[in-house]
């Protein structure tokens, strides 16, 4: 695969979207000119997926030529009791519902503890809304991890969490955050966004936060100095326009703090929820997602394939549809299984690097922050100093 198109490639590419109407959309990706929330439309709308993926891949591509990112991670998520009901969620009890459990922190640490045989450098520690736990419970869950294995990054809690958070300790988030981060916290992930557009929230997730308090809350943690990933949830209620909408709010959050380090767009999963009786998106919808995500978010460095949620298959063509990454080894994860994921729990390092190889990508180890820890390509810098990234 080449790492950067060439003039026939570029050629080519403008011919086949120019044939689905899409030739001045075109125009302005070559030119490397922002998108419009108009050209995103066309782009959902298109009758040829293919040309977009096809555009898609040559920004992937100018961006990070044939590197595909993945990490050696594991999730814990360390409650599933929640208060906040949202509708296309499986993964939340009420307390004292069957199924229901919070760890404690030596709980916390001994999950850790059993990777310790394993290269692991990141735990992504997300879980339910429980009001019951106390402001010092999430300071200790930290402290936990990062006492067991003290180099490991901790990337936690989503906005709704830090929201959370903040309520319990009984004082703004510009307050907590640098206790969160004294305790060992060292970047957020992306979940909760779901859609930010108000009339999706009312109906399928009105006891969680707004749209609007999402990038507030995202403000705030990138004006601590932490880095966090964004999402989108797709494929349930939302209507394109919805899409663009939060894509074009994350894109303009981006310009302003430049805090957002990777755009994950998570496919509905319906089993087990009480939107069971939506179809969820099919690949080809996975796959065009990632391309219009690529290409309308010109100023977020990376794009997920997170494989727990597509399949190995579905991440392993979406390094040619825009994705540059497919998250990490995962080992346990509850939210998407919970929902009727097939995927394992986990998959061997090796694997992984395999099924990039496959792929016809170059797979690059990263820690949490996109330092490069090993590279099948040796002209890389490893560990300490960050991986060359061209921005698109
Ligand atoms: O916050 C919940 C969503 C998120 C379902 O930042 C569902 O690197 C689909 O955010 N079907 C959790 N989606 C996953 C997540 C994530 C995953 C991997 C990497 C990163 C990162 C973040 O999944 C939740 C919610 O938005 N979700 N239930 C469901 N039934």
């Amino acid at each position: 695969m080449s790492a950067l198109s060439p003039a026939t490639d570029i050629d080519r590419i403008r011919a086949r979207c120019a044939a689905t109407g899409l030739g001045d959309i075109a125009d302005k990706v070559f030119a490397g000119e922002r998108l419009s929330r108009e050209d995103g439309v066309r782009l959902y709308r298109a009758r040829d997926p293919f040309a977009v993926g096809m555009l898609a891949n040559h920004v992937r591509e100018r961006m990070h030529g044939d590197l595909a990112y993945f990490n050696v991670n594991q999730h814990i998520n360390y409650t599933n009791v929640c208060n906040k009901l949202c509708r296309f969620c499986a993964f939340q009890r009420l307390p004292g519902q069957e199924g229901a459990y919070v760890m404690t922190p030596d709980e916390v640490a001994t999950k850790i503890r059993e990777q310790l045989s394993e290269p692991v450098t990141e735990v992504h520690m997300v879980a339910g809304i429980y009001p019951k736990l106390p402001y010092s419970y999430y300071l200790d869950i930290v402290r936990a991890a990062k006492a067991v294995r003290p180099d490991i990054h901790v990337k936690g809690f989503t906005m709704i969490e830090l929201m959370q958070i903040a309520k319990r300790a009984k004082k703004p988030l510009a307050e907590v955050l640098p206790e969160l981060i004294e305790a060992g916290l060292g970047s957020c992930p992306g979940g909760g966004a779901e859609i930010f557009a108000d009339r999706v929230h009312e109906e399928g997730y009105h006891l969680k936060n707004t749209g609007q308090q999402w990038i507030d809350t995202a403000r705030t943690v990138h004006q601590a100095g932490l880095k966090s990933n964004c999402t989108m949830l797709h494929g349930h209620i939302e209507t394109i326009e919805e899409r663009i909408d939060h894509l074009d709010k994350l894109r303009l959050l981006q310009d302003e703090t430049g805090g957002l380090q990777t755009y994950i767009p998570l496919s509905f999963h319906p089993e087990n929820t009480e939107w069971s009786h939506l179809p969820g998106p099919t690949a080809l919808d996975e796959l065009r997602e990632l391309a219009v995500g690529r290409l309308m978010l010109d100023n977020v460095p990376h794009i997920k394939a997170y494989w727990i949620m597509l399949t190995i298959p579905v991440a392993q063509l979406a390094l040619t549809w825009g994705a540059d990454d497919v998250d990490g080894t995962v080992v346990e994860e509850k939210i998407y299984h919970d929902a009727g994921a097939s995927t394992p729990q986990r998959v061997a390092r090796a694997e992984l690097v395999q099924w990039i190889r496959d792929a016809g990508r170059v797979p690059v180890e990263r820690d949490t922050v996109y330092n490069v820890v090993w590279s099948a390509d040796e002209s890389l810098a490893t560990v300490g100093e960050a991986a060359p990234v061209a921005r698109g």
